[in-house]
């Protein structure tokens, strides 16, 4: 579906402005939707799966640890395909008040495709450097759209999601480095055509959704507070939007209609993306380790 077709359909969750605002600038905070009830579960959820991390030496396939993490203080910098590692969270990406926000952006039938818990630790936490999903994971149309929610309080000292306004309505870039491998984040050269000074952070308090579209450029500074950063992200598309090549980090739910009907036709955007490496034989890591340019391999 077009912009247009979906503005279309009458709000669910979201306001016609608030609509109106991600499809003209590619990104939406968006405070006050989520109840309370459903963030504790989340947060206890996450507090579990970190305790869980504190007996683990090296990353799995379930948890990419930060260089700090040790058993003392447990620092997993993601919770890989988060839906499969706890019941909450898979509660929470198929609820009605998702899945309804998820339509306000992409129409009424609904595909979800990802999900992972990115955390940055304060002190340590990672800069993740601007990119663009969409080079990652490409598809028959643009209409895939990250929703991302913190489960604590994000200042701007705490590393908040950022992204450049429009930026969804101009060129896609490169995510390989000179040397043809995946970087995972837009070169210097590139940037230098890209309003950097346009960029705009959603920060806010626990709760609050930080919302990108696939081809928007996002993304975020170290962490130089004093608390943690767990933001929670959730990736869902039209169901009329076909993946073209196997997915990162694919999860048991990937695929599935979580709102509506499947397309019986598929929305092809005319607009290319040039094809990933084939993660189904390489791996995938995570975004941190693609940019830190550590072994990709599973581990
Ligand atoms: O965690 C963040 O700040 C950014 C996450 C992101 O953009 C990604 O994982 O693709």
């Amino acid at each position: 579906m077009t912009p247009e077709e979906i503005l279309a359909q009458p709000p669910l969750t979201l306001s016609r402005r608030q609509r109106e605002f991600y499809f003209e600038n590619g990104y939406l905070s968006a405070q006050d939707l989520i109840p309370r009830e459903m963030l504790d579960t989340l947060r206890k959820a996450t507090q579990d799966l970190v305790d869980e991390s504190a007996g683990l030496a090296a990353s799995n396939d379930r948890f990419d640890l930060s260089p700090q993490h040790c058993a003392e203080t447990p620092q997993p910098r993601r919770i890989r395909a988060a839906v499969d590692q706890h019941s909450a969270y898979w509660q929470f990406a198929s609820s009605s008040l998702m899945t309804d926000i998820a339509a306000d952006l992409v129409g009424p039938d609904v595909k979800f495709h990802s999900s992972k818990l990115n955390f940055k630790w304060p002190g340590g936490g990672e800069e993740i450097k601007w990119h663009q999903d969409i080079p990652a994971w490409p598809h028959s149309n643009f209409s895939p759209v990250t929703i991302g929610i913190y489960l604590e309080d994000v200042a701007t000292a705490d590393g908040p999601l950022a992204a450049i306004p429009g930026s969804q309505d101009r060129d896609l870039f490169d995510h390989f480095g000179e040397n043809g491998a995946w970087t995972g984040f837009i070169a210097d050269q590139d940037l230098t055509s890209v309003a950097l000074d346009n960029a705009e952070e959603m920060a806010g308090p626990a709760g609050t959704l930080a919302i990108v579209n696939c081809r928007t450029i996002h993304g975020s500074q170290r962490n130089t507070g004093k608390h943690a950063r767990p933001l929670l992200l959730n990736v869902y598309s039209s169901a009329d939007a076909f993946a073209l090549c196997a997915p990162p980090t694919p999860t048991s739910h990937t695929g599935e209609i979580v709102r509506g009907e499947p397309a019986r036709w598929s929305h092809n955007d005319p607009r290319p993306c040039r094809i990933p490496p084939d993660w189904s034989r390489d791996g995938y890591v995570s975004i941190f380790a693609a940019q830190n340019q550590e072994n990709q391999a599973q581990t």
